[in-house]
C-alpha cells in the first residue's frame, strides 16, 4: 500500500478554548490536505490535544475539577470549533489516550536502551507558562528572558536525553535537505542555534500525579514536551506494522514559539535516536498580534473563531457557511510566515469587502446577470473560440502560482494568486464591455466574453476550493455544475464549462460586510458614557492597531497629474478623472471630491494616488486606483500635493 500524504497540526494545550490563533495552523493543514485530496491522492490529516502540561493541572484545579474532567470537557470543545470551520481531519489524538502512553512508554524504553536516555540530576529553572526548563544564563529577574514567563526553581531526580550528541548530525540533515525546515529564515535561526552549542535536556519531572509515569519509575512522569512530539508517531501506529504507510510525516506545521527548539532540533534528534526517518518539512509561521502583543490563550486577548463568524453574519447578512469561509479566507490570506501580522476587524473588512465582495463577488455577479439578460441564463457554445484569450494563459498562470504556494505551504501567496485572476477577469469584462456590444448587437461578441468569465469563475471554484470550501460550492451551483465533483486537474482544462448549462439567476455570495457600521458599534461599546462631542473627536484618533513597514510597502503610492475631470452623471459627489501616474497612457479614477473641487480647477494638479488598488466600478466607471485626500473641519475633501511642483508624476511615496 502506498504511503499517505501526512500533515500534523500542533497538538494544543487544553488550558483554554480555541482560538484565532490556533484555527489559523488547523485550517493551514486543512487547506494544503483539501488540495492534495483534491489531486487524487491519499491523505492524513493529525490534529488533536496535549493534556499533559502542569498548566493544565493548574487549570483544572482553579476550575475545581479533576485534571481527566477538565481535558475531556476542554478537548471537545476544540473537536467542536474545527468541525464548525470544516477542518476536515482524519484523527483527533489525545495525550492521554492509551495508545499514545504505550508509545511514550516504548520510546522512552528505546531511548534508555541506547543510552540516549540517561539518569542524571536537575537543578535549575522551569517555566509552567511555557512548559521549559531554563538556563541561569535565560532567565532574568525571575522571568524567562525570551518570554516574560515567570519561572520556579526545581530541583528532581531526573532523566535526560543526549541531545548534544546530534548537533551534528541535525546539522547534516538540514545541509543536505534544503527545504527541511519553512521558510528559509526560520531555518538560519536553527542552525544559527544548532551552532551554539546543544545541551543535554531534561525528559522528566517529579510525579505530581499528572503525566505518563516513567517507565519502570513512578516517581517521576515523561516530560510533556517529550510526550507531546511523540503524538505524530503515535498516530502512525509505530511501532506496529503498517506504520510506514503514514511515517515520516510529510509536513509539521507549527507556530514559532515552538519552532526552533522544539521541533527544528529535540524531535528531529528524537528521531534519529530511534533510527526512524525525520519528517519531510517543519513550516513555521508567525504570530497574530492583538495590540502588537502575542495573541494568547492565557492572557485571553485574541478572539474565538465563533466569535469572528458571528460578528461577520451581523455586519453582512452572510449565511454561517459563508461567513465561515470569509474567516478561513481572513486567516489563510493574512498570516504571516515570516513576520508577525495584526488581527484585526478592518482588515478582516478590508479583504472581505475588497477581495471577496467586490472583487469575486463582483465577477459571479455581473457575469451571470448579463448571461441573464443577454442569453437566457444558458451558457454559449465559445469554448474553442475564447481558447486563444489572454485569460487562458493567466488561468494557467495563476493554477501553476497556488500549486508553487501550496507546494511550499503558503497560503497567502496562492490566495494572492486567486484574487489577481479574479481581478484580470473583471478587467477583461470591463474591456470587452458585452452591453456595448449589445447595443451594437454583437451577440458573438458577448457570448465570447461570458464564456470567458463563466469559465474562469469555474477555474476559480477550483482553485479556491482548499481555501472556502463552501463558497466555491456555492459558485459552482449558480453556474449550474455542482453534480460535478472538484478535480484540481480540471483547473488547467480550458473549455470544461458545457455549452448549454443552465445557470441559476446571481445572488451574492458575500454580501457587503457593513465595516462603518461595526466600527460605530464598537466605539459605541467601548465608551457608552462618553458625549458625542468625544466620540466624534474619536475620528481622529489614531488607531492602535500597528501595522508592520512591511504592511505599509504593500500599498504603492505615487504621484500623479490630473489630466482630465468631469461629473459622473447622476453622482452628486463624484469625479471622473483621467490622471498621468507616469505609466505611459493616462489610467482612469473615480474620486469622491466633487462636492469640495469644480472639475475645470483640477486639471495640471499633482496629487497623491494609492496605485495598486485594486479596479472597482463605481456608478458604472471602472476606477483603477484611488486619490488620498484629507479631511477638513467641515468633512470637505483636501488634496495633497508635492512640495516640488515639477516633481515627475509616477515618482514614488515611500
Ligand atoms: O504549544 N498566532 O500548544 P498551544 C498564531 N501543546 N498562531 C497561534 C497563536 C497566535 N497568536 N497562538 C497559538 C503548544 N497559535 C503545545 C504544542 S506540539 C507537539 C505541542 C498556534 O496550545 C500556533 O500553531 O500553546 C502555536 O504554535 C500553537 O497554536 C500553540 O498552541
Amino acid at each position: 500500500m502506498s504511503k499517505s500524504f501526512y500533515v500534523t497540526t500542533p497538538i494544543y494545550y487544553v488550558n483554554g478554548v480555541p482560538h484565532v490563533g490556533s484555527a489559523t495552523t488547523t485550517l493551514i493543514v486543512d487547506a494544503v490536505i483539501r488540495y492534495h485530496k483534491l489531486r487524487g491522492e491519499k491523505t492524513y490529516f493529525l490534529t488533536g490535544t496535549d493534556e499533559h502540561a502542569q498548566k493544565v493541572a493548574d487549570a483544572a484545579a482553579k476550575a475545581g475539577k479533576t485534571p481527566q474532567e477538565f481535558v475531556d470537557d476542554i478537548s471537545q470543545r476544540f473537536v467542536e470549533a474545527w468541525k464548525r470551520l470544516g477542518a476536515e481531519y482524519d484523527r483527533f489524538i489525545r495525550t492521554s489516550e492509551p495508545q499514545h502512553k504505550a508509545t511514550t512508554a516504548e520510546v522512552f524504553r528505546r531511548l534508555q536502551a541506547t543510552g540516549d536516555i540517561y539518569q542524571g540530576t536537575y537543578e535549575g529553572w522551569y517555566s509552567v507558562a511555557d512548559e521549559t526548563f531554563l538556563r541561569d544564563s535565560e532567565v532574568e529577574d525571575g522571568k524567562s528572558k525570551e518570554t516574560g514567563a515567570k519561572v520556579e526553581r526545581v530541583t528532581e531526580i531526573n532523566y535526560y536525553f543526549r541531545l548534544s550528541a546530534y548537533g551534528d548530525r541535525l546539522l547534516a540533515h538540514i545541509e543536505a535537505n534544503p527545504d527541511f525546515l519553512i521558510p528559509d529564515t526560520r531555518r538560519n535561526e536553527v542552525i544559527a542555534f544548532i551552532k551554539e552549542g546543544l545541551r543535554d535536556v531534561p525528559v522528566s519531572r517529579r510525579n505530581t500525579g499528572w503525566g505518563i509515569p516513567v517507565p519502570g519509575d513512578d516517581s517521576q512522569v515523561v516530560y510533556v514536551w517529550f510526550d507531546a512530539l511523540i503524538n505524530y508517531l503515535t498516530a502512525s501506529g509505530w511501532p506496529s506494522d503498517g506504520w510506514e504507510q503514514l511515517w515520516p510525516a510529510d509536513a509539521h506545521l507549527v507556530g514559532k514559539e515552538i519552532y526552533t527548539r522544539f521541533h527544528a532540533t529535540l524531535w528531529p534528534a528524537m528521531l534519529m535516536g530511534l533510527g526512524l526517518p525525520l519528517p519531510g518539512h517543519v513550516v513555521g509561521h508567525g504570530w497574530w498580534l492583538v495590540g502588537g502583543e502575542k495573541g494568547s490563550k492565557s492572557k485571553g486577548n485574541i478572539p474565538a473563531p465563533q466569535d469572528v463568524i458571528d460578528r461577520i453574519v451581523k455586519y453582512s447578512g452572510a449565511p454561517v457557511d459563508m461567513a465561515t469561509d470569509a474567516l478561513r479566507y481572513y486567516l489563510l490570506r493574512d498570516i504571516s510566515f515570516t513576520g508577525d501580522a495584526e488581527f484585526g476587524f478592518g482588515q478582516l473588512a478590508v479583504r472581505y469587502n475588497g477581495e471577496l465582495a467586490n472583487n469575486l463577488g463582483n465577477l459571479l455577479n455581473r457575469a451571470l446577470n448579463m448571461l441573464h439578460q443577454y442569453s437566457a441564463g444558458i451558457v454559449p457554445d465559445r469554448a474553442a473560440a475564447t481558447a486563444s484569450s489572454e485569460i487562458v494563459a493567466a488561468a494557467l498562470h495563476a493554477t501553476a502560482a497556488v500549486e508553487s504556494a501550496l507546494d511550499g505551504y503558503n497560503p497567502g501567496a496562492a490566495l494572492e494568486a486567486i484574487a489577481k485572476f479574479v481581478a484580470a477577469n473583471n478587467k477583461a469584462i470591463d474591456t470587452a464591455a458585452p452591453w456595448k456590444r449589445a447595443k451594437e448587437g454583437n451577440q458573438e461578441a458577448i457570448d465570447q466574453a461570458l464564456y470567458i468569465a463563466l469559465e474562469a469563475l469555474r477555474v476559480v471554484s477550483v482553485l479556491s476550493a482548499p481555501f472556502i470550501p463552501k463558497a466555491a460550492d456555492e459558485i459552482r451551483r449558480q453556474l449550474g455544475i455542482s453534480a460535478q465533483p472538484i478535480r484540481w486537474s480540471d483547473a488547467s482544462t480550458w473549455g470544461l464549462l458545457a455549452a448549454g448549462t443552465q445557470t441559476l439567476t446571481a445572488s451574492p455570495v458575500f454580501p457587503r460586510y457593513d465595516a462603518k457600521k461595526a466600527a460605530a458599534d464598537e466605539a459605541a461599546e467601548a465608551a457608552p458614557e462618553k458625549p458625542a462631542a468625544q466620540q466624534v473627536k474619536k475620528d481622529t484618533a489614531i488607531d492602535t492597531n500597528l501595522i508592520s513597514i512591511d504592511d505599509f510597502a504593500k500599498v504603492q503610492l505615487r504621484i500623479a497629474e490630473i489630466k482630465t475631470a468631469e461629473r459622473v452623471e447622476g453622482a452628486k459627489k463624484l469625479l471622473r478623472l483621467t490622471v498621468d501616474a507616469g505609466e505611459g497612457e493616462p489610467r482612469q479614477l473615480v474620486a469622491g471630491i466633487a462636492e469640495s473641487y469644480a472639475p475645470e480647477d483640477l486639471p495640471g494638479r499633482k496629487v497623491v494616488i494609492v496605485a495598486n488598488l485594486q479596479p472597482a466600478t463605481i456608478r458604472g466607471v471602472v476606477s483603477n486606483g484611488m486619490i488620498v485626500a484629507a479631511t477638513d473641519a467641515d468633512g470637505k475633501a483636501v488634496l495633497l500635493a508635492p512640495d516640488k511642483p515639477d516633481l515627475a508624476p509616477g515618482s514614488k511615496i515611500r
